[in-house]
């Protein structure tokens, strides 16, 4: 069996390995991420859409024609999707509401998939709440 490791790292590149060892070493502190960063603008990033609560921009290791990551403007606590609460009930349902506008405006509404990776066993990298739209190609199924 492959380490999860390398099951999740596919191709990291150093800064990708060190932005991971930060992530596996914060994750769940609440400290800020690369997405705080993000938000403010700080990095730069390729916006897809983006509104008072929400913002969607172009995953920089896209694994699919289109690949964008949706987040909340204010984490509140959700580093990831088992910290929800009923009080997130609300950004919740706005993240996938923004989900559906980037497909309509990626023009892939005939087929996309949302996917949310939550902890170390699905690989997620980012503890900062994040849906992954993906399309643009024949999805297989079941994700890996
Ligand atoms: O692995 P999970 O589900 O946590 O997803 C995190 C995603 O963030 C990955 O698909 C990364 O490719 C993506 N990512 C990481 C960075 C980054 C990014 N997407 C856009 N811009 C980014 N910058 C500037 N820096 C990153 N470290």
């Amino acid at each position: 069996l492959r380490s999860r490791r390398s099951l999740c790292r596919v191709s990291a590149t150093n800064d990708e390995e060190a932005a991971a060892k930060v992530a596996a070493a914060n994750a769940n502190s609440g400290a800020p991420t690369i997405f705080d960063k993000i938000i403010a603008k700080e990095i730069p990033s390729s916006i897809v859409y983006e509104d008072d609560k929400v913002l969607a921009f172009r995953d920089i290791n896209p694994q699919a024609p289109v690949h964008v990551l949706v987040i909340p403007k204010f984490r509140d606590g959700l580093t990831e999707l088992r910290k929800a609460e009923l009080r997130h009930v609300e950004i919740l349902g706005q993240l996938l509401h923004a989900a559906k506008i980037v497909a309509e405006i990626e023009g892939i509404l005939d087929g996309f998939r949302v996917v949310i990776n939550n902890g170390p066993a699905a690989c997620q990298s980012v503890y900062h709440l994040h849906l992954h739209v993906l399309g643009g190609r024949q999805m297989k199924w079941p994700a890996g």
